[in-house]
């Protein structure tokens, strides 16, 4: 008899955690230098971890782990080009055997044999706030599937009373970019039996980070900025000799303290800083930018048409604050 996957999201709930001791998730952030002036600004790549693909609400089913079937999956589609800096996945469980964790090849909706990754965490459960990274560089290609798989290695045969654990999900295919998979025989063959049923996970990927030259009012220094003002920042992205700023996607530029903030109200391309080459000159509304009166610096990011990741910082010194 074929035993069904699926437990009620209630008994999912009943299920106490065990401890969180695996590894911590870091926080994707920019390690981006933060130059003061123009001049230190190096032109250099530098790894940035980005959010990728991430399915975490609603939440009304869950799959078991060695219940039906000792191997249980989510296929995923990523969105963008680089390598996975780790997963997140949810699986609750009291058992007394450790997770494993693997990343496979997709061909045709579903996994194939070829592990890309893999590793066995300290702990049968994982959090969606925990990071999960793998030993492997595996690699990511935007618009191609990948299959995050879990078993219990060691844990006994997979049947009725033998579930070790619950990854929980949703029904609705709130995922349609891929499925839950299951394999009655260890991971050999696979099938997705709805593309309606999708495991709550997320996916981090590592891109190269290019620091480009920014100037916070072109030519002029210091620059003020009255966080009250109700007009607008002009922000300059030079091109210099190893970056060429007409090169920017200004539809992905974003301005402000962080460098995730404001969009541009306006761009245009012109020589800002007389040396014969066109720049990119944005104007941010300086209420969308949300700087405040204590912050000493900003950031702009963007991507390229190519889609290269960019980013560049600028002083700056607020204005008009009491
Ligand atoms: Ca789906
Ligand atoms: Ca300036
Ligand atoms: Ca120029």
């Amino acid at each position: 008899m074929k035993r069904s996957i699926f437990v009620l999201a209630a008994t999912l709930a009943s299920v106490t955690a065990l401890g969180c001791d695996g590894p911590q998730l870091t926080e994707p952030r920019s390690s981006g230098s933060i130059a003061p002036t123009l001049s230190a600004v190096p032109l250099v790549s530098q790894p940035q971890s980005v959010l990728d693909q991430s399915f975490t609400f609603p939440a009304n089913l869950s799959g078991a782990i060695n219940e039906c079937c000792a191997f249980v999956g989510q296929t995923y589609t990523a969105g963008v080009t680089g390598t996975l800096a780790g997963i997140s996945i949810e699986v609750v469980s009291s058992s007394a055997f450790p997770l494993h964790v693997a990343i496979r090849s997709v061909a045709g909706g579903l996994p194939t044999s070829a592990i890309l990754g893999d590793v066995t965490l300290s702990s049968s459960s994982t959090a969606l706030s925990q990071l999960i990274v793998f030993p492997q560089a595996i690699p990511q290609v935007a618009g191609v599937q990948y299959a995050i798989i879990v078993n219990y290695p060691g844990a006994p045969p997979a049947g009725g009373g033998q579930g070790q654990g619950s990854w929980g999900g949703a029904t609705g295919n709130a995922y349609p970019r891929g499925d839950l998979v299951i394999s009655f025989n260890g991971g050999v063959s696979w099938i997705a039996e709805s593309a309606d049923f999708d495991l709550h996970f997320k996916t981090f990927i590592s891109q190269p980070l290019l620091a480009i030259a920014i100037d916070i009012k072109p030519g002029g220094f210091p620059n003020t900025i009255n966080p009250e003002s109700h007009g607008v920042v002009p922000v300059a992205i030079l091109t210099t000799d190893t970056f060429d700023a007409t090169t920017v996607d200004p539809a992905t530029v974003r301005f402000g303290p962080t460098g995730t903030e404001a969009l541009a109200a306006h761009f245009a391309l012109e020589d800002v800083d007389g040396d014969g080459d066109r720049d990119m000159i944005f104007h941010f509304k300086t209420q969308d930018t949300s700087i405040g009166c204590r912050d000493t610096s900003a950031s702009l990011t963007g991507h390229t048409v190519a889609g290269q990741l960019l980013k560049g910082s600028d002083s700056l010194k607020p204005v008009g604050c009491r």
